[in-house]
């Protein structure tokens, strides 16, 4: 066991008798302590360097806070349960919420590793934030589609494609009937495909396509730049008429997307949240932050549309967790199926529509909506691009895989019926890819 040196109070930041309240934000973390220090060590200097603490006792005698100090009460296993007094944190400042449980203690020599696992926040918090400025519902209103999945897809490949080109093959796309065209998340203002050269393009397909089909369509034009010029590309979008845009979140970064979310619910859009760069911290089994925690600041801050990962896609994402995260970002009491994570009552913050991308094709669509339910985006890049018989009949093929499972028929049989579906069941045939 460590002796303790005099200067160290870290101690002072552990109690296993305490009792959270209601009002104290509840943090899950995974700990695995460095050599010589115990979970209870590393709980003390978690709790102090996310809070009030640093490594020294203070000749700052007399100062009370007491108050703000956090308390790490429970450690099971190498899981710590820290929780927060509500005085620490700034209403309606996320940047702030994560500066203290997600930053520093991540680079602390006492810990080997560390991750942020899930959080539970208390309403006075959590509603000092606005949440989805439209919400699954909203989106639904938007696009006229009361029940069926959404569908998207990205024209592949990801950037290279000049405008014209571009609005060739979104016309391909939204006429064979997917409903959003979605721009991805490399794709932004390139020489070869100016951001407002190409909104004013698409817009164009979009109003040929609905008076042609009498369907309504979408387009998820990335705006991901600086935070100003993002506010100039919102307005441009809300100027030409359509309510979405997509941001690369996670690259942006929180304050860009808070300040985002304020402008959305000025210029009545709704927002598409790309997670790329996600990965470097969630998928780490052992250190950064979880999908479930990254999720749910999102959800707080306020995006519509969210990819919680694909349990039959190219990219890694086990199915428990992805019906976990499906669950947390649509519930309004969220009350976990796998007991380590933390419920969370969501109150008056709308729900966030889940986008189930990576890999996806007609093939894998039944079984996906067979695990998830139909109240989600399916995105289809290289599964309608990649189509034998071009965009067009992949989309075609998209909407009968939909099509077949809402009437509940077979895939293969309802290819009998629809040759679109039956080439993309040759190619593919009904397994995920590698
Ligand atoms: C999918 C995609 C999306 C990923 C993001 C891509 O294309 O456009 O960015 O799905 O991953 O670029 O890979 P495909 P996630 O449909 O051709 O696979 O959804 O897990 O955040
Ligand atoms: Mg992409």
């Amino acid at each position: 066991m460590r002796t303790v040196p005099e200067f160290e109070w870290y101690h002072e930041f552990v109690d296993l008798s305490y009792k959270p309240s209601d009002r104290d934000l509840i943090a899950l973390f995974k700990a695995k302590p460095d050599k010589g220090l115990s979970l209870e060590d590393v709980a003390g200097r978690i709790a102090s360097e996310s809070s009030v603490g640093t490594w020294t006792t203070l000749s700052l005698s007399g100062l009370n806070i007491k108050k703000l100090m956090a308390k790490a009460y429970k450690i099971k296993k190498d899981m710590i349960w820290i929780s927060y007094p509500l005085e620490l944190f700034e209403p309606g400042n996320i940047a702030q919420i994560l500066s203290c449980i997600a930053g520093n203690i991540f680079g602390m020599r006492a810990l080997k590793t560390l991750k942020l696992f899930d959080v539970s926040i208390p309403k006075e918090l959590l509603l000092s934030f606005k949440g989805p400025n439209k919400g699954i519902k909203g989106v639904r209103e938007i696009l006229k589609i009361r029940k069926r999945p959404i569908t998207a897809t990205v024209p592949k490949p990801k950037v290279g494609l000049e405008v014209n080109k571009y609005s060739e093959v979104a016309y391909e796309i939204l006429s064979g009937g997917i409903d959003l065209l979605k721009d991805d998340e490399n794709l932004t203002s390139q020489n070869f495909n100016k951001f407002e050269k190409r909104l004013s393009s698409i817009m164009k397909v979009i109003e040929k396509v609905e008076n042609d089909t009498g369907e309504r369509k979408g387009y998820l034009i990335n705006v991901t730049s600086s935070y100003r010029e993002m506010e100039r590309r919102a307005k441009l979008v809300s100027a030409y008429g359509n309510n979405f845009i997509m941001i690369d979140v996670v690259i942006s970064g929180w304050s860009a997307l808070q300040a985002m979310r304020d402008l959305a619910e000025e210029l009545n859009l709704a927002i598409h949240a790309h997670r790329a760069f996600h990965a470097a911290f969630t998928r780490p089994k052992n250190h950064g932050m979880s999908m479930m925690a990254l999720a749910k600041f999102l959800r707080l801050v306020g995006v519509d549309h969210l990819h919680i990962g694909n349990p039959l896609g190219k990219l890694e994402a086990m199915t428990a967790e992805v019906i976990e995260l499906r669950n947390a970002i649509t519930q309004d009491k969220f009350s976990p199926q796998n007991q380590i994570y933390l419920p969370q009552n969501w109150n008056t913050l709308l729900p966030v529509f889940p986008v189930i991308s990576g890999g996806l094709h007609p093939g894998t669509i039944p079984e996906i909506l067979k695990i998830l339910g139909t109240d989600l985006i399916l995105q289809v890049g290289g599964g309608v691009m990649g189509h034998p018989n071009g965009p067009h009949s992949g989309a075609l093929a998209v909407r009968q895989a939909i099509e077949a499972y809402m009437r509940g028929i077979e895939i293969d049989e309802y290819a009998k019926k629809y040759k679109e579906l039956n080439a993309a069941l040759k190619k593919w045939g009904k397994i995920r890819p590698i």
